[in-house]
């Protein structure tokens, strides 16, 4: 709970068995989350099976494949009043749940940035590449739509609130890894207010499955700057 308003928390899962119950458990350890979603995206191994043996997540099975496809299932599913998206990947810290719930008096919508150095771990995945490339990426998309600042397009780790989550929840349309630029558009154009803060971000245990991989990389890379100008030219 936050000022007496619920927290819930959406992860993503495709083959997370490494990292899922300590993801659960160190977000459950901030004593502020009151649900957690987990998106099970037709894993192979077994990370259904040990969220609910776990037992203090509530495990959702997400068949169409794709990251953002199981992130629009969890914001359908969440019910708090907060909704935060992030990664059970070891990544990301569940104490970072408090800076974001701190700016909820003044936004409709927290996104974090792994731009701040001090805050990326040693062996992060946070090259010189990715960091640039997250950084222009953003910056394409603060001026073409004129946003507040922003400098990561690729960081799950994110609030938003229900009542503006559901201005434009049903418009979101992206089930492959290019999702989070569409949410902010999506949002902005619905009027929702935001800021981006920095978080933490570690390096990751299990194998990486987007941006880990050079392809995975580019790929994503060029689907998020043709969605950006897709909706920058034909307004959809
Ligand atoms: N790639 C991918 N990830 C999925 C899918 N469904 C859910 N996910 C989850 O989405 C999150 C993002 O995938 P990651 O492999 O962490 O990709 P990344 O964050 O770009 O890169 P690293 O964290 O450095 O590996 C993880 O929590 C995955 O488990 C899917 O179909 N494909
Ligand atoms: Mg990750």
């Amino acid at each position: 709970m936050w000022n007496g308003k619920k927290v819930s928390v959406v992860f993503p899962a495709y083959n997370e068995e490494e990292n899922i119950v300590q993801a659960v458990d160190d977000f459950h350890a901030t004593g502020l989350v009151d649900e957690i979603i987990v998106v099970d995206n037709n894993s192979k191994d077994r990370t259904a099976e040990l969220v609910r043996q776990n037992g203090k997540a509530r495990l959702v099975l997400e068949t169409t494949q794709g990251y953002g496809a199981a992130l629009r299932r969890g914001l359908r599913e969440a019910t708090g009043d907060f909704v935060i998206l992030s990664e059970p990947d070891g990544t990301f810290l569940g104490r970072d749940v408090i800076k974001l719930l701190s700016y909820t008096d003044d936004f409709d919508m927290v996104l974090g940035t792994r731009t701040t150095k001090e805050l990326i771990w040693e062996q992060a995945n946070m090259g010189w590449a990715i960091r640039v490339g997250n950084w222009a990426v953003a910056k394409m998309m603060e001026f073409l739509f004129d946003t507040p600042g922003l400098t990561d397009c690729g960081c799950t780790m994110r609030l938003v609130k229900r009542a503006a989550l559901e201005r434009f929840r049903e418009r979101l349309t992206v089930n492959a890894s290019h999702f989070l630029p569409e949410m902010v558009i999506l949002a902005h154009r619905a009027g929702v207010s935001f800021i981006e803060i920095p978080v933490n971000y570690k390096d990751r245990r299990g194998v990486s499955k987007i941006t880990g991989r050079f392809g995975g990389l580019v790929k994503t890379a060029l689907n998020m700057i043709r969605i950006i100008l897709r909706y920058r030219i034909l307004g959809r």
